[in-house]
């Protein structure tokens, strides 16, 4: 049988680094973003939606004969609050009750390593499920949007797994990055994970490649059957000769967050 998966947020940079790698014969891509999305590639299994997380009714039509969502839509980036609780956290409840309102039981939701950025290295290994410690307006819309899925898997049954991101782009961007680093194709095993793992409720999971430098925890995302086959060690002399030293009581490395959590960082935008 032919299932039918929906991908919010699929024209950004996770969604569009995920496109490729989650085709699989047998599946659909129904891809659904605000902005406009590039044209389906000969051969290419996917359906476009053009729509916003925040309009409800387009939510609804948009899960109508799908199987599993994977929530990426909203800002990933720190934004004005107006902006983060209408995109970010409405968008999130609106995904999720259409999802309930469809009959869908799987929803996978971007989260991130901002829900708990104010987390200190020095603390030793983050596990999975560690107490919120949102670093910006952004972080506390992803602590919303586990505190939902939380209660839409409780109260309604559904399966919702929850992937605190750490950071996913096509190679480590720098010395912090060398830790939180998700290589695209690691992001695809994880979702895929995800995706086939039998009643899994509600899991907040980390989302890393088993990077040397790695000081979270991979133990709840194993359980599901996440394999990473990559580490940013590989970038790691690349990184370090463009980066240079970096001081280990600086935002960049003290914090989980980075430089999310400094002053310079304008939260009260
Ligand atoms: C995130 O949540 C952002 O969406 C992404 O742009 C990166 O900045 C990432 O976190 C990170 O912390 O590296």
């Amino acid at each position: 049988m032919t299932a039918r998966i929906l991908i919010t947020g699929a024209a950004g940079v996770v969604g569009t680094l995920m496109r490729p790698r989650l085709a699989a014969e047998n599946r659909v891509l129904r891809l659904l973003d605000i902005a406009e999305l590039p044209a389906a590639r000969e051969g290419e299994n996917v359906e476009l939606v053009q729509a916003s997380v925040t309009d409800m009714s387009a939510m609804e039509s948009a899960m109508k004969d799908v199987d599993a969502v994977i929530h990426l839509g909203g800002h990933s980036l720190e934004n004005p609050w107006e902006q983060i609780l209408q995109v970010n956290i409405d968008g999130t409840h609106n995904v999720l009750e259409a999802a309930r309102r469809q009959g869908i039981k799987r929803v996978i939701l971007a989260s991130s390593n901002h829900a708990v950025g104010y987390v200190e290295r020095a603390t030793g290994e983050a596990g999975d499920y560690l107490f919120p410690r949102p670093d910006t307006y952004y972080g506390v819309s992803k602590v919303a949007l586990e505190a939902l899925g939380s209660m839409y898997a409780d109260r309604y049954g559904l399966d919702v797994i929850a992937v605190r991101i750490g950071s996913c782009f096509e190679k480590p961007r720098d010395v912090r990055m060398l830790s939180t680093w998700l290589s695209p194709d690691d992001g695809a095993r994880l979702l895929e994970a995800c995706l086939a793992v039998p009643s899994p409720g509600f899991r907040i999971i980390w989302g890393v490649s088993d990077n040397d430098r790695r000081w979270f925890s991979l133990d709840e995302a194993k359980a599901l059957g996440y394999v990473s086959k990559d580490n940013s060690e590989a970038y790691a002399a690349e990184v370090l000769a463009a980066q240079g030293d970096i001081d280990p009581e600086s935002y960049a490395l003290k914090y989980l967050g980075g430089v999310w959590c400094g002053p310079d960082f304008d939260t009260a935008v």
